[in-house]
Parts: C-alpha cells; structure tokens; sequence
C-alpha cells in the first residue's frame, strides 16, 4: 500500500512533549499536521496532562493524538514528522529523554509492517494509557490490526489511568 495517487488513506499521530511550553508546542504541532505535504488534518483529541510512562522520573507529559488523511505514504509520512520534529528543536540525545516534541506514527489505514525504521500498529500503542485515552476519544469504535477494538484494551491500563487528565 504505498502507491499513493488515489485516494488518502486516514493515519493516526500521537503528539506527546514535556519541555518548554509543552501546551502550546503541542497545539502549534497539531495544527502543523495540516502543513504536511499531501496531508489533511481530520481531528484532534482533547490535550492531555499525563505522568511520564517507562522512562525515568521527569516533568509531566502533554499528549493528544491526531488523525490525518495523507497520500504520503506510511514511510513518507514517518519522515515527514521527523522533520516537524527536527524543526521544532527536537534532540536525540539519549532515549526517552525529555522531549519538546514527539510524534510517533500509530496507524496507517489497516497496514502492519514491521521494518527498522517502522513498526505499524506502533508496537507500544495498546500499552499506552497516554495513547489508548485520546485515540479513544476522537475514534471510540477503532480496530487495531492484528490487536482488536481499541475499548477491549482500555481496562489493561487501569493502573496508569489516574495518571492521565483532560485538560
Ligand atoms: N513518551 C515516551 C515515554 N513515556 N510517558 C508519557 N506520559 N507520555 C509520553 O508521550 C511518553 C511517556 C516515549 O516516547
Ligand atoms: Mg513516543
Ligand atoms: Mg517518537
């Protein structure tokens, strides 16, 4: 699926930043998504203030997460949020160092693929109160390939969820 003439294919991106001015780097990132060549922004979740998950003790997260609807195709969609990632000053100094912005790649129509650079569904996503809540709120009936309905995995993360408010 990756000649991309035709019509888009819908995408999910969850934003996620934690250094200097998250809110506002967030919003400013969603509202970029629309920029991106080939790219229409659909929707946008609420933002969310989130505890930091898997990584070591650092400032609250804001997450929210996006649907697109792109001709890019799923590698040139990647590459093209790396660069708005780049451009928004983003280092990659160590992994999962605080970020001022992240923008992972979570679905591409029904595609799996699994390269080094790609893993669709994102690997993680389903483990992911931060993610699950605001994908769920802008696509409560959504299947995630080879995974199921996104809701049946709501309850797996119960424990982090007193970590994730609206805002
Ligand atoms: N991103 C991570 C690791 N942990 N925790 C929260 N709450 N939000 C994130 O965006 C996040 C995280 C790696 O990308
Ligand atoms: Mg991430
Ligand atoms: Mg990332």
């Amino acid at each position: 699926m990756t000649s991309t003439d035709g019509a888009p294919f819908p995408a999910y991106i969850a934003l996620g930043s934690n250094l200097d001015q998250p809110i506002a780097r967030v919003r400013s990132a969603i509202a970029a998504l629309d920029d991106l060549p080939k790219t229409r922004l659909l929707r946008a979740s609420s933002l969310y203030r989130t505890a930091p998950v898997g990584c070591l003790p650092q400032p609250d997260f804001i997450n929210a997460v996006a649907q697109v609807a792109t001709r890019l195709s799923p590698q040139a969609l990647l590459l093209a949020l790396g660069a708005q990632e780049a451009a928004k000053g983003r280092t990659r100094d160590m992994p999962n160092a605080p970020r001022t912005l992240d923008l992972d790649l979570l679905l591409y129509a029904d595609e799996t693929l699994r390269t080094p650079d790609l893993v669709l569904p994102h690997p993680r996503l389903h483990l992911r109160a931060f993610v699950l809540i605001p994908l769920h709120e802008i696509a409560p009936d959504l299947q995630i390939p080879g995974r199921g309905a996104l809701a049946a995995w709501l309850p797996a993360v119960h424990a982090q969820v007193s970590g994730v408010r609206r805002i």
